[in-house]
């Protein structure tokens, strides 16, 4: 049964349908919250949000990939435990006096892997923002539902994470990258056309319970080497505004630990730039080298990788089909993305999955995954 099938059948009743995508980002890592670049693209992996409203002046959720159901009052839009808290979240944010202005029905589904650094949560806030902003005609522009559901994560989740998921999910285009100023949030369009590649995801199936409060800390490392540098030079504003020489410069300063999360941050948006040309180019081998140097800086600098990515990233750089490949994400475990040659991809994804259940005892999921158009109204059926 398809989600409106099951609405249906659980609500008695027709409903509108929300679907926005989870994300993979090629290059371009912690560096969205220091006003740097990203280079995401939408994937053909999506969250679904059906909605429509009831007459009992109550909000009443259902997931339905958890079974779960909740009944909140429509004067209690405040952060709770779970996925609920996205929902209400965004009804804060975007709706005028933050709170419905009647009752609603509303079940989700979806087939974006929860804690697989793909961006489950961006997609629940964005097919949520976008299926408000229809039903409640609030004239939101894509970018301000993102920055809504940027808000909803740091407000109601608790991660200060920065805009590239949420921006990601809502702008994506089929077939291509954006490159994303996180600064200006300008952005453009890098076609990502290689019929001969494919973009493999290899789950390490581990969802550190510290991947939040270590996020926050990396971000609070990255802003007090901002104020260190500042000192020195009273118009760096953040990691954007400096290069690695200053840095060096004022290296005596600081912290050791917070020098190599900013050494990592500079060096990341360089490597970004670096990615970009060789896109242009259309040379993935270049590109490839440049993911492989994100990933060891990940590891050893900005440290948040786990011994599981290593191992992964390790063992895919020996496999000659292989591109580039790296952790993806806010870190210590999720996915590593990497570039495959289309014809040895099974084969790949078969002799990573041995190895690496020989080595950790679990079977990694792997997924295949094009880059897709971002969130939508009514579309796919589920
Ligand atoms: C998470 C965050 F939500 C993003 O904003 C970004 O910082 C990413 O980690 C790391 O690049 O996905």
């Amino acid at each position: 049964m398809n989600i409106r099938q099951q609405f249906q059948q659980y609500f008695g009743k027709e409903c509108r349908i929300a679907e926005a995508p989870g994300r993979v980002n090629l290059i371009g890592e912690h560096t969205d919250y220091n006003q740097g670049f990203v280079l995401p693209g939408a994937i053909d992996k999506k969250i679904y949000v059906a909605l429509a409203a009831n007459a009992d002046h109550i909000l009443k959720l259902n997931a339905l990939q958890y079974n779960e159901q909740y009944s909140f009052s429509l004067d209690d839009m405040h952060p709770v435990k779970g996925w609920p808290t996205y929902l209400l979240g965004m009804i804060a944010m975007v709706m005028p006096e933050k709170r419905l202005p009647q009752g609603m029905d509303i079940m989700i589904t979806g087939n974006v892997p929860v804690g697989a650094g793909m961006s489950s949560s961006a997609a629940l806030c964005s097919a949520m923002g976008l299926a408000l902003n229809e039903i409640f005609q609030l004239g939101l522009s894509r970018m301000d539902i993102a920055l809504a559901g940027q808000k909803t994560e740091q407000q109601f989740a608790g991660l200060q994470c920065g805009i590239m998921d949420q921006f990601a999910s809502l702008h994506g285009k089929a077939g291509h990258l954006m490159k994303l100023d996180c600064r200006s949030l300008e952005y453009e369009y890098m076609p990502f056309h290689f019929p001969e590649i494919r973009i493999v995801l290899v789950n390490s199936m581990v969802s550190h319970t510290l991947a939040s409060s270590e996020y926050n800390i990396r971000r609070q490392q990255c802003e007090a080497g901002v104020k260190v540098l500042q000192k020195r030079d009273p118009s760096i504003l953040s990691l954007r505004d400096a290069d690695l020489k200053q840095l060096e410069a004022q290296r005596k300063e600081m912290d050791e630990t917070v020098f190599k999360r900013c050494r990592f941050v500079l060096e990341e948006n360089q490597r970004l730039q670096d990615a970009c040309d060789s896109l242009t180019r259309r040379n993935l081998d270049d590109f490839g080298k440049l993911m492989y140097a994100s990933h060891a800086g990940l590891s050893k600098d900005y440290e948040v990788s786990c011994p599981e990515s290593d191992y992964l990233v390790k063992t895919i750089k020996e496999i000659k089909a292989v591109k580039g490949a790296r952790q993806m994400g806010g870190g210590f475990g999720g996915c590593i993305i990497s570039l495959v040659e289309k014809n040895e991809a099974e084969t790949f994804i078969q002799a990573i999955q041995e190895k690496y259940a020989v080595e950790f005892g679990k079977r990694p999921e792997c997924y295949i995954m094009n880059i897709d158009d971002g969130a939508r109204m009514e579309s796919v059926i589920v």
